[in-house]
């Protein structure tokens, strides 16, 4: 066994986006694409003797190359250990948390998230820092700039070492220690809610429906919902990860988890329904009947955060990306503490965590979570509504309509326009960047326009920047239409318009969504042009 020098040229485009480097499998499978990533990585560490790296995925297909090539990489590196999931499974939110726990220098997640996986499907891969969380934009940047320059990368030529056994093997100097990839994450969990009150709750003939979407929170959900806490076996559906998702699109969102809610629908639906995505980080949450909104769903958790064993002591504050719902900012003033608004991305959460000014944080794109680790959390966030469900004695619906009528209601909705023409999408954005200037103080019907820019976010804590994070038109009510395009596709180019309407009387709680929103999303199109540049007369996916 030796360490190999391996001569390399460099790949366009291995920039990380919203979360880390996402691209088609073909990509990832090219001869040494995968390889300048990792060294690019390795190569902006620096020197990691002695030091411990955690490596796990979503299962997804070519998660167990990539896991076998990152361990003969790691090794030539000098790592002194790795911690590896057993099969090359962690979900985000176990790589976060084992990072903590272990005080690894970092760790590499594979995965792409909500985005369909298999042969013709999408591969990724992300590092993240020391403190558990993705990587800031200094370091994947520095990533970045190394992939257009490297020359060279350091392979063992040492055979592949079993990844299903829960043992420790050698790969030159270093350790590949197999780990079970629940046991750390289920034990912080339980440090975080009130099991036995959740056990009680299943004890009394509570029913739940929790949807793996046959991605990597499936044996977590298992062990945790069916094993620790009780619930009957058949809890958890479509609960083995497959390598392509059962041919699904592992979103957690009603289109996509369309079982989950046809089966929340029924007249003896189960009490509480809830799914989580392809890395297990992001969540939904269903009651019969009725569909929570992320944006709500952080709020409502945050309003109620005190039935948590972990959460007794009070927030120090709340932080949602700028698309989300101000919901949670009604929260925030109610409770006296400030409510952050960061760009879309959980990165930009970490030093708000870190320097202890955050305790909960959320997106609209179904993603929650707390400072117990620096990723969202899919299951984690489930847990906390099963402890809100147990403590209160309610169910979901009633838990929703008293939040807001004490709080009043963010109507919210956002519409994708996928895969369009990636020219067209850039178009659309520079000519609403034209625009801006004109628009504050324009009538545009039911509404006036109170101001209109591009999102600019200065951190709090490190006084970084991040620019042209969302063009954002605000209304002289606080209704929003944000306009921004996505970090995490790789086809194209894929538009998303998010929209925002308060309404606090009670009287107009109920309305549907869309008929609710509906003046709003037509000046969306008068003011974007959005059919004129995509082509599409409507959206592809409207959550
Ligand atoms: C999307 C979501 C964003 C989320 C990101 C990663 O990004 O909008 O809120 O943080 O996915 O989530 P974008 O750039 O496509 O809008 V995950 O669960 O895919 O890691
Ligand atoms: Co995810």
């Amino acid at each position: 066994m030796s360490i190999q020098t391996v001569a390399t040229k460099p790949f366009p485009g291995q920039r990380p986006g919203t979360s880390g480097l996402r691209k088609k499998v073909s990509v990832f499978r090219q001869p040494s694409y995968l390889e300048n990533f990792v060294q690019s990585v390795f190569d902006t560490l620096g020197d990691c003797a002695g030091k411990t790296l955690v490596l796990g995925g979503d299962g997804r297909y070519h998660n167990r190359e990539a896991v076998q090539t990152i361990l003969h990489m790691a090794a030539a590196h000098g790592f002194a250990k790795v911690l590896v999931g057993q099969g090359g499974i962690l979900s985000t939110p176990a790589v976060s948390c084992v990072i903590r726990k272990h005080g690894a220098l970092g760790g590499i997640v594979l995965s792409a998230s909500h985005n369909p996986g298999g042969p013709d499907g999408d591969f990724g891969i992300k590092y993240n820092i020391a403190a558990g969380g993705p990587a800031p934009e200094s370091v994947t940047e520095a990533i970045f700039h190394r992939t257009e320059s490297i020359s060279r990368y350091r392979i063992s030529d040492a055979p592949a070492i079993d990844i299903d056994r829960i043992a420790t093997s050698r790969i030159e100097q270093m350790d590949v220690e197999v780990i079970d990839p629940v046991a750390d994450y289920a034990e912080l969990m339980q440090r975080l809610f009130d099991f036995d009150a959740i056990k009680a709750l299943f004890g009394s003939g509570f029913r739940m429906c929790f949807d793996g979407m046959h991605a990597v929170s499936g044996p977590y959900a298992k062990a945790i919902l069916e094993g620790m806490l009780g619930a009957p076996a058949g809890t958890v559906i479509n609960a083995v990860p497959l390598e392509d998702f059962g041919g699904h699109h592992p979103d957690p969102n009603p289109v996509n988890a369309a079982q989950l809610i046809a089966i929340m629908a029924e007249d003896d639906a189960p009490d509480f329904g809830a799914a989580s995505d392809g890395d297990g980080d992001r969540n939904m949450i269903v009651g019969r009947k009725f569909e929570v909104t992320p944006s709500d769903s952080l709020a409502v958790l945050a309003a109620n955060a005190a039935v948590a064993p972990g959460y007794r002591a009070g927030l120090k504050g709340i932080a949602r990306s700028m698309p989300t719902s101000r919901a949670a900012d009604r929260v925030a003033e109610a409770l006296g503490i400030p409510c952050y608004e960061t760009p879309t991305g959980w990165k930009f959460f970490g030093t708000l965590l870190d320097a202890g000014k955050a305790t909960l944080c959320g997106e609209e794109s179904y993603g929650t979570g707390s400072d117990h680790i620096r990723e969202k959390d899919g299951l984690w966030a489930v847990l906390f509504w099963l402890n809100l469900l147990a403590v209160t004695g309610k169910s979901v619906q009633q838990l929703v309509d008293e939040h807001w009528a004490r709080f009043g209601r963010n109507y919210y909705s956002r519409h994708d326009y996928e895969a369009v023409a990636s020219e067209a999408a850039n178009e659309l954005m520079a000519s609403l960047r034209i625009k801006l200037p004109t628009l504050a103080g324009r009538d545009l019907g039911h509404y006036v326009v109170d101001f209109a820019d591009d999102f600019e976010y200065t951190d709090p804590v490190d006084g970084s920047v991040a620019t042209q994070q969302g063009i954002r038109i605000v209304m002289t009510n606080g209704s929003r239409i944000v306009f921004r395009l996505s970090g995490t596709g790789t086809e194209g180019a894929t538009l998303r318009v998010y929209l925002e309407r308060y309404e606090a009387d009670p009287t107009y709680h109920h309305l549907l969504t869309q008929q609710a929103l509906a003046a709003l999303i037509l000046i969306a199109e008068q003011v974007g042009g959005i059919t004129g540049w995509t082509g599409r007369a409507r959206p592809t996916v409207i959550t």
